[in-house]
């Protein structure tokens, strides 16, 4: 018996080749409008579709493949006598390949068209096919890759398509109109505002694999969420990036995105901030993060919401770094970095740009909460000391840091630049501690203390106390917020509250 394909593609490419190899091997083809057009333009013997449906398209093409003539032909089991009696009793012929791929309504809604517009790009009568073939994938072959067609083509030649092949098609088939009907589901979450509904049909596209994950034994691979418009990095020099690298970047990404007016250079080791500094350009601004940890910055990497220059070029150069990432090069400062050939050098485009949500994966279960994208309520003032306007610009600064280190996390800062980091204590007054004791030479006179969250008790105080801390600024809402004030007044301190706590577990 002849052999048929449907074939029924929005994206034309390389269609008519696979059509006419096809032809070649014995294949009858039948086609959708479109389809049959291009393929009878270019010389393929086709039948039109409704020569099998014995029906019109209708409707403005929204039902063209929707009919038992063709699911029947699909979905009848070769192997069972009922199924092949009904469908030769109702003269539906076989249809032993389905290649189709869908309606573009990701990239309808992408360029913004009308929503009119994206309805009419919903695929059903696609998807129906595609599912009609991969449940059948026994007796039919689906093929919705185009770069599939050539090794279909060659499997067909020697008769080597196998069992597993039929599976991998099916896979493949099931994880497009899948991810499909997740896109269109996602596209009615955010018109009808319904941002955690009973199924978070979020999509995912693969960006790359990674050579591996957090461990070498762990495998790993990156992958995009479609419809958010995010920050895109073009990378100029060096290894490509790994996992680690990866989330590294995203704590410096994360801070320089707090800053609007300011240059700034964040210094990140193992997604913590190591050094931060604000100046008038590349120059100062690196160089002020990198006086704040000049160990820690080791084997870490470096961003700038700035262009280097040959000056910052030959700072960064004379460290072992991971990554440079900044707005852009100066050709100097490019070459200088380039000796490195193993430096990963980053252009980061669309800061503005972020994701809407923060994922924790629990083992199994998801926890997801929108970003953290405050920073401070308003600023009150809660000792007799008021802070002076230098202290309340580097409280906002200090802010800006610590949101983005682990819990418990202080930072000691002055005039744009951070002295002593504490991410990532399982005790406040440790965070402190071992900030202040890995900075001891430092002079922290007229220095503000930033915490994260709240003091249970009033030991920090009286420890930066010591260090002559002149101002600190933290949410309060403890039950013992008084015995820190207090102390604050005991020593001559100021204090600030922000009203908005930033865990970050
Ligand atoms: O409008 S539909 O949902 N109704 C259908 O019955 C149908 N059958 C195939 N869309 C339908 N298709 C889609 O048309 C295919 O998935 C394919 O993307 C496209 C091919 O149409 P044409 O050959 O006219 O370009």
């Amino acid at each position: 018996m002849t052999k048929r394909a449907l074939i029924s593609v929005t994206n034309k490419d390389g269609i008519v080749e696979f059509a006419k190899n096809l032809c070649s091997l014995g294949y009858e083809i039948i086609s959708t409008g479109n389809t049959y057009k291009v393929l009878r333009e270019n010389g393929v013997d086709t039948i039109l579709i409704d020569e099998v449906t014995k029906f019109p398209e209708i409707l403005d093409g929204r039902v063209k493949t929707l009919n038992p003539y063709i699911h029947g032909g699909i979905l009848f089991k070769r192997d069972n006598d009922q199924h092949v009696n009904t469908v030769n009793e109702l003269d539906i012929q076989s249809i032993d390949m389905v290649v189709v791929n869908l309606y573009k309504f990701k990239e309808t809604v992408k360029s913004g068209k009308s929503h009119e517009e994206i309805i009419e790009n919903i695929d059903i009568g696609g998807p129906s096919m595609i599912r009609s073939a991969a449940k059948n994938y026994k007796d039919v072959l689906v093929v919705v890759d185009p770069s599939d067609y050539d090794f279909i083509i060659s499997k067909l030649k020697d008769n080597s398509i196998n069992i597993e092949d039929r599976l991998n098609l099916a896979f493949k088939a099931f994880s497009i109109t899948g991810h499909y009907d997740s896109l269109i589901s996602n596209y009615f979450a955010q018109i009808t505002n319904e941002k955690y509904p009973q199924y978070l049909n979020l999509t995912f596209e693969k960006e790359s694999n990674l050579r591996y994950g957090e461990n070498p034994h762990q495998s790993a691979s990156l992958y995009k969420e479609t419809f958010a418009e995010l920050i895109d990095f073009e990378q100029i020099n060096g290894k490509e990036l790994s996992f680690n690298n990866i989330n590294d970047l995203n704590g410096a990404i994360e801070i320089l995105k707090e800053f609007d007016d300011e240059v700034v250079a964040v210094g990140i080791k193992h997604t913590n901030p190591c050094g931060v500094g604000v100046g008038k350009n590349s120059l100062e601004a690196f160089t002020k993060c990198f006086k704040s940890d000049e160990v820690s910055i080791f084997g870490g990497i470096v961003g700038i919401n700035s262009v280097v220059d040959k000056e910052t070029a030959n700072l960064l150069n004379a460290i072992f770094l991971e990554i440079v990432a900044a707005y852009d090069y100066t050709d100097e400062a490019l070459q200088i970095l380039k000796t490195k050939k193993n430096l990963r050098i980053l252009k980061i485009k669309n800061l503005d740009k972020s994701g809407e949500y923060d994922l924790k994966y629990c083992d199994g279960r998801l926890l997801v909460q929108d970003k953290n994208k405050s920073l401070y309520d308003d600023l009150e003032i809660v000792t007799n000391k008021q802070p002076t306007e230098n202290e309340i610009e580097d409280m906002k600064f200090g802010m800006k840091i610590v949101k983005h280190m682990k819990s418990n996390a202080v930072a000691i800062v002055k005039n744009g630049q951070t002295l002593a980091l504490g991410p990532g204590q399982t005790s406040r007054i440790w965070a402190l501690e071992n900030a202040l004791s890995n900075n001891k030479e430092k002079n922290f006179e007229g220095s503000v203390l930033v915490s994260d969250a709240f003091f249970p008790f009033d030991d920090c105080v009286r420890l930066a106390a010591k260090y002559k801390v002149s101002a600190i600024i933290q949410p309060g809402g403890s039950i013992n917020d008084k015995d820190s004030i207090n102390a604050c007044n005991e020593l001559g301190i100021s204090m600030v509250f922000s009203k908005i706590r930033h865990f970050k577990h």
